[in-house]
């Protein structure tokens, strides 16, 4: 069995990063060992949540498992804290990656065109050398607009995300994928770079007209999940899409459906489905 560390936090209710990555990629069929950098008692679209910052534990759990002789698979990370944290997390990386490891980086800090609270310009600036790292990155435009300093748009062309894609490209990932991107009307989806075979790569499914907290994080551990099931990254991130978009659909349909996460447990059937 392929065995995936995700280091993200937790947000105890919420429904996004590790409350989302553990269950999905276990029930993808691979291990999941958790590397916890924050507990916080909500995510931060909450007013007055708590929050007790881990980052002093990084090492020390690090150290255990590099006695213990444990190896990883793929190392996927997400939420993460502060600009020390992200050094440490690169020197983790440095000291358990093989040429066998996946490194996945999805650097949540923003979306629509601004950073989360807890973040400022030099964290996203720190953000950009992990996707460094990458064998896969998953920016959305407004992660990616950070990093590169290229501006955020609301209004694009395909000549756009070219340019950023080439210009995350140039960070040092390997294959890119630039995530909420909408090259027509009522139309959302992905765009990605290969560098090896200096290919694009374009997926677009229906816009639902809802935006939900977490579904980046959902969409990443599926891409994860996939990619530890020798399925290629094409088509990870179709599944991933189609999955992401088809759990949006059922929780509009639920009149119960909390407001800061969506249903994906109903809909692990049909991702199974689709594997
Ligand atoms: O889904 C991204 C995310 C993860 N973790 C925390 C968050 C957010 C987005 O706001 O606040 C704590």
């Amino acid at each position: 069995m392929k065995r995936v560390l995700t280091i993200q936090d937790i947000s105890c209710l919420g429904k996004c990063s590790l409350t989302v990555a553990l269950p999905l990629i276990s029930a993808m069929g691979s291990e999941a060992v958790i590397l916890p950098t924050a507990v916080l008692s909500t995510h931060t679209m909450f007013k007055g949540f708590t929050c007790k910052d881990l980052e002093d534990q990084i090492r020390p759990i690090a150290d255990h498992w590099k006695k213990e002789g444990v190896t990883f698979d793929a190392i996927y990370t997400g939420y993460l804290g502060t600009e020390e944290e992200i050094e440490l997390i690169k020197a983790l990386i440095t000291d358990f990656r093989t040429p066998k490891t996946l490194v996945f980086i999805d650097p949540a800090m923003g979306d629509n065109g601004k950073l989360y609270p807890a973040f400022n310009e030099a964290y996203a600036k720190r953000n950009a050398s992990l996707c460094a790292m990458g064998d896969v990155i998953v920016p959305n435009i407004t992660e990616a607009a950070f990093m590169t300093g290229m501006p955020y748009k609301e209004q694009y062309d395909e000549a756009y995300v070219k340019e950023l894609l080439q210009k995350l490209a140039a960070l040092g990932a390997k294959t890119v994928v630039l995530t909420g991107v909408s090259l027509s009307e009522g139309k959302t989806g992905v765009m990605g770079f290969d560098t090896e075979k200096q290919t694009y790569f374009t997926y677009q499914n229906d816009r639902v007209p809802a935006a939900y907290h977490g579904t980046g994080d959902i969409y990443s551990s599926v891409v994860v999940g996939a990619l530890m099931r020798g399925i290629s990254w094409q088509d990870a991130v179709r599944i991933a899409a189609d999955y992401t978009a088809k759990t949006i659909e059922v929780t509009l349909e639920n009149p119960a459906k909390p407001w800061y996460g969506v249903d994906f447990e109903a809909t692990i059937p049909d991702l199974l489905a689709m594997l």
